[in-house]
């Protein structure tokens, strides 16, 4: 293949952890020949496979009549099938012992808590549900939640969701600029939001900034505002405009029948910052979502009843949709929501809650736990962490050292780690381990989910070798793919559909990142491409060469990006952000780049090293390489910062700190 489209790859990993015996003999998936047969009879017939486990899964109200209908680049799943998720959520279990099981345990940040059972989440979904139909809410309209994580985010959902008004959550961290134009571009007919939440000991307020967004009527579909009291902040309230869920709540029925949906009606709208310009709004629709992320987090966390499942996502990002809300309660298990995030009071916080409940399976980002490396392994070792069984990972490449660090400390060596790649998009995991069976290695997020046809291929669309970086694709549509861009065929044609021009009539999806696999099949994920440096004409993937610079005992956190250099097109910079005992010194600089060059090779040789207190990152953890990229040529950083989780990172880069 071309040079210009292959992207080297230079750090091998060679550790290999198989699941323990006793792990896999109790797993649902037990072995590599039963993932195999699986992926086989996937990739053999898919609309059969997809049917089996749909009529399996799933209760619906009326049978598809076609699996799938496929119309490059546009997917129909179960079409004429009807369902509705929050009944497959909520109402089938309510006939079963599950009727009384925790659906939902919250944590809330300054040690209060709840706990719905599944008939009292159904119970609380039903009022909200009466609630948006007599605020003038119809099948079909958008609501939009602005929330803090408290139960009633989840219960909006579902509440939405049993009315048929796709719902559009937008995270409470952004601006009220953000939230109009996400409102505007859904036509939003109501808005739920709180007073506030609670985040990092402080009492964050979230009405001000729906009442600013709504400003001199600058959402003109918007209706009504449903506030859910939760810090008990002082609130400017619009009278005929504005609700309080507790004074509602009330006066409204328990009983709201699930409404028929069809398979391919809009479940939701989630937004997902395009690089430029305009937020994408993400679609995606009923069946096949339901079916995808019911069976992913079956198989992937191997879910059995007496776990009880702790994902740290917000439910404002495609994670809290699928594996805090609608995955596990399909399944009826046992979903922990925490409302913040690690607090300055308590670090430890995350492994009160993880002894506190008996948490089993536990899922974070690599930004998480690069933090928690920082913050010390005395913290995790203070606690009684052993009803710990797996552990997942997503949302980054995870670096090799973060995730031995994950394995060892958090879970004792014995848990096995999923580290699950995939995206808004795509609505569910794509390349994931299968606990009791996938011999997992750091780094890698292993093989395709049975049903997912991933490859690796260069600017063309040819399969590249063994090793070789390309393009991560998707070959063949999966249910719970995304459906379009909100009211923008075109730009999710072009976007995902014609990045590698479709030949003969076979699409690829392009997911934006680069990868390579080895000679066992395991993908590895190696960044977005649009961060790929080009030194000396060597296309290197950032997560490598930070993965490098991670292994040093010094390295809390690693960033690298391309800084022109008349010679080399492009050189190596490194923001690094050092370990609680090591302080910045030249010395440090000079064996940094020593060490990458040991352990990748002098083509990886960081031309400078920054050190820093932070890195930019959006609000979902992951770093903004484009800022670090102006800053390190000395440019002005260009591009839009909204999506920024503490915009001060930034000025202090400057400064050089
Ligand atoms: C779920 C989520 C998607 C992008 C994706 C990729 C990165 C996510 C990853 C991973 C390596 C993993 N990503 N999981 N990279 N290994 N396990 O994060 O969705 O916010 O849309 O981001 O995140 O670059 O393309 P989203």
């Amino acid at each position: 293949m071309a040079q210009s489209s292959s992207i080297e790859s230079v750090l091998q990993e060679q550790r290999v952890f198989p699941p323990s015996a006793e792990f896999a003999q109790q797993a649902r998936i037990s072995s590599m020949a039963a993932y195999q047969a699986l992926y086989d009879k996937a990739a053999a017939d898919p609309a059969a496979f997809w049917a089996e486990l749909a009529e399996q899964e799933l209760d619906w109200f009326k049978k598809w009549d076609t699996v799938l209908d496929w119309q490059p680049p546009f997917a129909k799943w179960f079409v004429g099938g009807q369902l509705n998720i929050s009944y497959n959520c909520l109402d089938r279990h309510l006939t079963t012992w599950r009727r009384n099981k925790a659906a939902l345990i919250w944590e809330g940040e300054p040690g209060d808590s709840r706990t719905l059972t599944y008939a009292q989440l159904h119970r609380e979904v039903c009022q909200m549900a009466n609630v948006l139909k007599s605020l003038g809410v119809q099948k079909g309209d958008r609501v939009g939640l602005y929330m803090p994580m408290i139960p009633e985010a989840a219960i909006a959902m579902l509440a939405c969701a049993r009315i048929g008004a796709p719902h559009t959550v937008i995270f409470g961290g952004f601006s009220a600029e953000a939230l109009r134009d996400r409102l505007n571009d859904a036509e939003a007919k109501v808005v739920i939001t709180a007073d506030g939440g609670f985040r990092k000991d402080k009492a964050v307020a979230l009405k001000p900034a729906v009442d600013q967004a709504l400003e001199d009527d600058s959402v003109p579909s918007v209706q009504h505002v449903l506030v859910v009291k939760r810090t008990g902040a002082e609130v400017d309230w619009s009278e005929g405009r504005d609700v309080w869920w507790h004074e509602v709540q009330p006066t409204v029925s328990a009983n709201c029948p699930a409404e028929p949906m069809d398979s391919e009606d809009m479940l939701f709208i989630l937004y997902t910052s395009g690089t430029t310009g305009k937020p994408k709004g993400v679609v995606h629709t009923t069946g096949g979502y339901n079916l995808y992320t019911h069976l992913t987090f079956k198989w992937t966390f191997d879910i059995q009843d007496t776990d009880v499942y702790w994902c740290t996502a917000d439910v404002g990002w495609i994670t809290g949709h699928s594996y805090i809300v609608y995955g596990p309660l399909s399944n009826g298990a046992t979903s922990l929501m925490y409302e913040g995030a690690p607090r300055p009071s308590n670090p430890g916080c995350f492994w009160d809650v993880v002894e506190k409940y008996g948490v089993s399976l536990f899922y974070t980002a690599p930004t998480a736990i690069r933090a928690f490396i920082k913050m010390g392994d005395q913290l995790p070792q203070a606690r009684d962490l052993s009803s710990l069984r797996i552990l997942g990972t997503v949302g980054e490449p995870i670096n090799p050292e973060a995730w031995m660090w994950y394995h060892r400390v958090i879970g004792g060596g014995r848990c096995p780690i999923v580290d699950t790649w995939w995206q808004t998009e795509t609505g569910g995991f794509m390349l994931t381990p299968l606990p009791g069976a996938t011999p997992t290695k750091p780094g890698s997020a292993t093989k395709p989910f049975p049903g997912i046809q991933a490859d690796i291929v260069d600017s063309e669309g040819n399969p590249v070798g063994d090793n070789e970086g390309g393009y991560l694709v998707v070959r063949h549509p999966w249910p719970s793919m995304m459906r379009t861009v909100y009211g923008d065929d075109d730009r999710f044609r072009r976007t995902y559909w014609e990045h590698i021009p479709p030949k003969d009539g076979q699409y690829l999806y392009f997911a934006g990142d680069g990868a390579r696999k080895d000679k066992d099949g395991y993908f590895w994920v190696m960044g977005r491409t649009d961060d790929v440096l080009n030194v000396s004409g060597h296309r290197l993937g950032t997560m490598e060469i930070e993965s490098a610079l991670v292994s040093h005992p010094a390295v809390a956190e690693a960033a690298v990006v391309g800084r022109k250099d008349e010679v080399k097109g492009e050189d190596v910079y490194a923001f690094v952000t050092l370990e609680g005992t090591y302080s910045p010194s030249d010395d440090l600089k000079a064996e940094l780049k020593q060490h990458v060059v040991n352990e990748i090779g002098a083509i990886a040789r960081p031309g400078e090293i920054q050190f820093t207190d932070a890195l930019p990152k959006t609000r979902s953890g992951k770093i903004i390489r484009r800022f670090l990229r102006n800053l390190a040529s000395g440019e002005a950083v260009v591009g839009d910062a909204t999506t920024m989780e503490d915009q001060s990172v930034l000025e202090k880069l400057r400064q050089g700190a």
